[in-house]
């Protein structure tokens, strides 16, 4: 089973749904953000599920009190997605009442270079909270390998790691895989290639023969 997943943010329609075809066959799963709901509506969910036969990541990043998150949660999975990501800063409380609901990922670190200045330093107690609510998975950057293999370390190992930052942020799928992701994220190096099938098939080669 590929390792890859293919982070669909772009807003048309049209664009989603040829660009996610071409790649279907080099994927794990399609992970949508704001951008796509915000450009096509939430219906784009199933019909990529429906034409790609891929499990759909809803990255909406929930970071609300319980009840809120409960009908965010209720209306996405409604909607078809098979997994819905949160902040898990917001506390347990929260994230139990997305769990009630389905299977939920949990940020841990971001990739970004601003996740140094308020996520980093929560990162010890964001693991205690997913080795005690037992998440589908987590998110850890893939711009910093180093801290994706801190992870892995104190993680429990039926948590998967899921990797975003691969390309146009820098990092390098092999050396995140090394570091002990399970999955790697890559949007724009696909969708925006002038051929996003060979595109993905390098990512997918490269994590088949490196990892
Ligand atoms: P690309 N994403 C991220 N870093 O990049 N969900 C995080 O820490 C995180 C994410 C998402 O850079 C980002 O929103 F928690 O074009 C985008 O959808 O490859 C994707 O991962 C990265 O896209």
């Amino acid at each position: 089973m590929s390792r890859l997943i293919l982070a669909l943010d772009v807003y048309e329609r049209e664009d989603a749904l040829r660009i996610a075809e071409e790649v279907r066959d080099y994927l794990w799963a399609i992970k949508v953000n704001w951008p796509l709901i915000l450009g096509s509506g939430i219906s784009i969910i199933s019909e990529l599920k429906e034409r790609t036969g891929l499990p759909i990541i809803a990255d909406f990043k929930v970071a609300d009190i319980p009840n809120t998150n409960r009908l965010i949660a209720k209306k996405t999975f409604e909607a078809g997605a098979d997994y819905l990501i949160a902040h898990g800063f917001v506390g347990r409380d929260s994230i139990k009442a997305i769990q009630e609901e389905g299977e939920v990922i949990i940020v841990v670190e971001m990739s970004h270079p601003g996740a140094k200045e308020f996520i980093q330093p929560t990162v010890d107690k964001l693991i205690e909270l997913a080795n005690e609510i037992k998440p589908f998975g987590i998110i850890a950057p893939a711009t910093r390998p180093e801290r994706v293999r801190y992870i892995r370390e104190k993680v429990d190992k039926d948590i998967k790691i899921l990797t975003p930052g691969v390309g146009a942020q820098g990092g390098s799928a092999v050396e995140t895989l090394k570091a002990g992701a399970d999955y790697i994220i890559v949007g724009r190096a696909i969708y925006k290639s002038k051929n996003p099938r060979e595109s993905a098939k390098k990512i997918w080669e490269e994590i088949e023969n490196g990892a």
